[in-house]
């Protein structure tokens, strides 16, 4: 028997099919996206739970008419295999395949371009509103994730359109999961309101309020307040209605015909609507099911038995180092804080969470809050260190400047995932904070050439009281340099000067290090006679150093994972440019477009950081 997949080219031909062949669909895009995902790395756990929700939501809408906006686009591959990208699917993350995530480019089913967490829902807002502004009428879905209602912008969003009354569809994907288990009191309400909870506490909270009045306890037993009763006066999703919003729900995620059934109901409604759908992280694929964290984003693996391959022998990442030397030095310093907005894992901060859980705060989605957070922290006396994902970082840069850096708070973010990071692609690249951070008066922003030097750098900070500092480090693995049994600081301010040449000199910032040193074997071999400054800080330059060496070298390139605009070698021309130094200058760094995803490698190369392309500009420099 043929498989129903190969006659799927569209949401079209999907709708056309009968009903009765839709869990067999699920199940043959199911095994479709292991396979894939297996080969190629890649959002598995949440796009096998949101298979039926795909399957349904585009049976029941008329897409790509009606608009459906996938919040982050992680959970989106069943889309993508039904909206006529099933062919390009094996090619998903990879340079100049598919996204990993919903691109308007690649698809007109692609309302938006989706990445952050959070924006599904006030960007459809905005569509529904320029749909009733045109005059048009078409349908506004947005699927967000419960790991998402801890986000800020999604519940302002919420709250205009339960205000305005907006004609939107909401679809509330509720896994209990974000990357790791869902924190805060939302997400508390919403399991709640899933195990049938919320009747039991309600009754507990009017029992105890009525106990507290005269008479109360007597009303409380005449009112016979059951769970039964409360159910039928209190709609579970009670928070939602008092938003303004039509709640529905909680439906089982993975049951079609419910959903199916529901959808078809809620196309017709005029209104705010909500529909919650309960759905498991990692359906039909047992490890995915049994470890949602890991196989949240996961690399290649066996898709028989679910087995990663061994790191074994593979240096540490900078996550790793990161959080391994931050507990290492909060077992010593009691006032050592952690905070992450909802990535314990991915940066690093896991042990710590494990083993400092009152000095640990995971604040979900909320990136502006883990720094004022953090702001607060510093100001009752604690070292608060944030460590969030660069691209991630932009959506606090408000608190930064106006909480921390005006105020001279002894904050240290850490800076993971700073510069490319590969097959997420440009909502995901880091190639920002060295200018955005440069800016902001009070701060000191580092960046280690190795991972032994991102320890070091940590002690240095940490010791640090009069205002914020930054290290921001790559994704993925150190050199394999050895890690310090005892981290020592670097001088405050000071570059380490690498190599003294005469005519060209590299200043090179973090991961660029490593790079201008075996650029500098290849010219010297050419006969150029080259210097190498590893700079370790682009806030406060170290002046002096980098003066004395521009005046014994011809000319200068500056080597940075960042885009050139505003970030190290902006600052090096500005200090020429303050000190009058006429120098031929050349900087190096990322050109200020969107980079797409692929490989790391692939990208600097193609945007001019690879080595050679490096060596031929040195060349041209030198004439
Ligand atoms: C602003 C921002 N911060 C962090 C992330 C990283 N991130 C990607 S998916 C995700 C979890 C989302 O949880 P949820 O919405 O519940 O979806 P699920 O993965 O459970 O399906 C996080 C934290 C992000 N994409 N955007």
């Amino acid at each position: 028997m043929g498989r129903i997949l190969d006659g799927i080219n569209s949401a079209e031909d999907l709708r056309r099919l009968p009903r009765e062949s839709l869990p067999q669909l699920a199940q043959e895009i199911r095994e479709e996206i292991i396979q894939v995902v297996s080969e190629r790395g890649g959002h598995l756990a949440s796009s096998l739970g949101a298979v039926e929700l795909a399957i349904a939501v585009h049976y029941c809408f008329d897409t790509p008419r009606d608009r459906v906006l996938w919040d982050v686009g992680h959970q989106a591959y069943a889309h993508k295999i039904l909206t006529g990208r099933r062919d390009l699917f094996p090619t998903l993350r990879q340079y100049g395949g598919l996204s990993g995530f919903l691109r308007r480019q690649e698809s007109p089913y692609d309302p938006y371009d989706s990445g952050h967490s959070g924006s599904a829902l006030p960007i459809a807002l905005g569509m529904a509103e320029a749909r009733d502004l045109k005059g048009e009428d078409y349908r506004v879905i947005a699927i967000v994730g419960d790991g998402t209602l801890s986000t800020g912008v999604a519940f302002e969003a919420l709250n205009c359109a339960g205000a305005w009354k907006s004609d939107i569809i909401v679809i509330l994907n509720d896994n209990e999961m974000s990357i790791s288990k869902t924190v805060g009191a939302i997400s508390a309400y919403l399991s709640r309101i899933m195990t049938g909870q919320w009747a039991t506490r309600l009754r507990e909270d009017v029992k105890q309020l009525l106990h507290e009045v005269p008479g109360g306890k007597k009303l409380f037993r005449l009112m016979k307040v059951t769970e039964e009763v409360l159910k039928g006066v209190f709609s579970p999703g009670l928070l939602f209605e008092e938003l303004g919003f039509k709640y529905l729900g909680p439906l089982d995620g993975h049951n079609l015909d419910h959903l199916i059934e529901t959808f078809k109901n809620v196309r017709h409604l005029r209104r705010p609507v909500l529909v919650h759908v309960i759905t498991k992280k990692g359906k039909g694929y047992a490890p995915a099911e049994k470890d949602p964290t890991t196989f949240h984003g996961v690399g290649r693996f066996d898709s028989e038995n679910g087995i990663l391959p061994e790191p074994d022998g593979l240096p540490p990442t900078y996550s790793e180092v990161f959080g391994r030397t931050l507990l290492q030095l909060a077992s010593k310093d009691p006032e050592i804080v952690a905070i992450t907005a909802a990535m314990p894992q991915g940066t690093g901060l896991h042990d710590f969470s494990k083993r400092f859980p009152e000095r640990f705060f995971d604040v979900g989605i909320a990136e502006q809050t883990a720094v004022s957070l953090s702001a607060g922290l510093a100001l009752c006396g604690l070292k608060p260190v944030v460590a969030i994902y660069s691209a991630f970082l932009q959506r606090a840069f408000d608190q930064i400047v106006e909480e921390v850096a005006l105020e001279k708070l002894p904050v240290l973010f850490c800076v993971d995932r700073a510069g490319i990071v590969g097959e997420d692609g440009p909502t995901h690249h880091g190639l920002l904070d060295l200018s955005y951070l440069r800016a902001i008066p009070n701060f000191t922003v580092m960046a280690p050439k190795d991972e032994a030097e991102l320890q070091s750098m940590i002690v240095t900070a940490l010791s640090h009281r009069n205002g914020p500092s930054a290290i921001r480090y790559p994704k993925g693995r150190g050199y394999g340099v050895p890690l310090q049994e005892e981290p020592h600081p670097i001088e405050w301010g000071k570059s380490e000067v690498l190599k003294v040449g005469s005519d060209l000199l590299i200043l090179a910032i973090g991961s660029m290090v490593h790079r201008a040193l075996q650029a500098c074997d290849i010219l010297q071999q050419k006969g150029v006679s080259p210097g190498v400054v590893n700079a370790r800080f682009v806030k406060p330059l170290d002046e002096e150093t980098i003066l004395d060496l521009v005046a014994s070298h011809r000319v200068v390139l500056t080597l940075e994972e960042n885009v050139v605009e505003g970030g190290f070698g902006s600052g090096i021309l500005e200090l020429l440019s303050r000190k009058g130094i006429p120098k031929k200058v050349r900087c190096l760094g990322f050109p200020s477009r969107f980079i797409e995803h692929g490989r790391r490698e692939e990208l600097l190369e193609s945007c001019g950081l690879g080595l050679k392309t490096i060596v031929k500009q040195a060349l041209e420099l030198l004439g």
